[in-house]
């Protein structure tokens, strides 16, 4: 393939927490490289897929969702998803067509209305709702965007992807493949599988520990025999958030183990050795050298 042929570019993915961004980035690289939760503000760095169709390669920059900044970790989190829109080619905006306009949907689209870019606007889980409404809120949408393309799709289902999915390779500058074609994600192991621990964390506990939690890999080993031993770190605030996150006679813990530890498994497609320990430290958002290991820039 000569170089004029193929096409490379970046399209950030936006949208209110929960929109469903990361499941859609899953769901066009074909592969899990995000993780993904019922519950709002899971993904925290910006992390980015790799898609190929035909002879493009598309970079799905998946965005933390945006809402009000309150704490460091959120000002960071805001800035990582703003950062990943100005590098793009396209803005890819997912709105929940099941949930209300928020005032977070508002803001971004108030934002958007002074964009450069041009804007995919992919109305997400159309299993949830009926036609009538969902046309209602097409058509307003899309006369207050004035979006260059719209779809609506189910990304936890599939239905409207291929579309989408061809719309964006079309739109892709012509250039040279930026990554390796075996490549799906920027993200290291390491931090993947960090991700992949506070997953479960995520979904198995609930009320406000998720967002009070980090996970940290500290050591990765390699082993003779074809196994990888990881040790990993599980930040919380409190005292009390520890015993929860370990749970009656260390269940809980166990559980998040077996479960992070066969995703990891299955991610680096060798046996993996999974070793998890809780810390308490109240001030772990405020620890710099954390940020740049989940992948923020620390924000002042
Ligand atoms: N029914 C339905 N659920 C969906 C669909 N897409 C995503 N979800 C669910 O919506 C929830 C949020 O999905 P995520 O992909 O984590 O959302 P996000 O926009 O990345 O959220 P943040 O990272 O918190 O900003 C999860 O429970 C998904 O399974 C869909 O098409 N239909
Ligand atoms: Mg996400």
């Amino acid at each position: 393939m000569t170089e004029t042929e193929t096409r490379a570019g970046f399209v950030a993915v936006i949208g209110a927490p929960n929109a469903g961004k990361s499941t859609l980035v899953n769901a066009l690289v074909g592969q899990k490289v995000a993780i993904v939760s019922p519950k709002a503000q899971t993904t925290r760095a910006r992390l980015m897929g790799i898609a190929i169709q035909d002879s493009a390669q598309i970079l799905l920059v998946d965005t933390p969702g945006i809402f009000e900044p309150r704490r460091r970790l959120d000002r960071a989190m805001v800035a990582a998803a703003w950062t990943g829109a100005q590098d793009a080619d396209l803005i890819l905006l997912v709105i929940d067509c099941a949930a209300k306009i928020s005032a977070e949907v508002e803001r971004i689209m108030k934002s958007l209305e002074t964009r450069e870019h041009p804007l995919v606007l992919a109305l997400n889980k159309v299993d949830l709702v009926d036609k009538l409404n969902l046309l209602a809120l097409a058509s307003k949408l899309t006369g207050r965007l004035k979006p260059d393309h719209v779809f609506m799709i189910s990304a936890a289902q599939g239905d409207g992807v291929p579309d989408l999915k061809r719309s964006l390779t079309e739109a892709m500058p012509e250039g040279p493949w930026l990554y390796p074609e075996d490549e799906v994600s920027d993200a290291t192991d390491r931090m993947i599988a960090a991700e992949l621990t506070r997953e479960q964390i995520v979904n198995q506990l609930h009320q406000e520990l998720p967002y009070a939690t980090a996970v940290e890999t500290e050591t990765w080993e390699d082993r003779p025999d074809g196994s990888t031993e990881i040790r990993q770190q599980i930040l919380v605030e409190r005292d009390s958030q520890k015993a929860i996150v370990i749970g009656k006679g260390g269940r809980r813990l166990k559980a998040i183990g077996a479960n992070a530890r066969a995703e990891i498994a299955q991610h680096l497609g060798r046996p993996v050795h999974l070793y998890l320990h809780v810390k308490v430290n109240p001030h772990w958002d405020e620890d710099r050298g954390l940020y740049r290991e989940i992948g923020l820039e620390w924000a002042d």
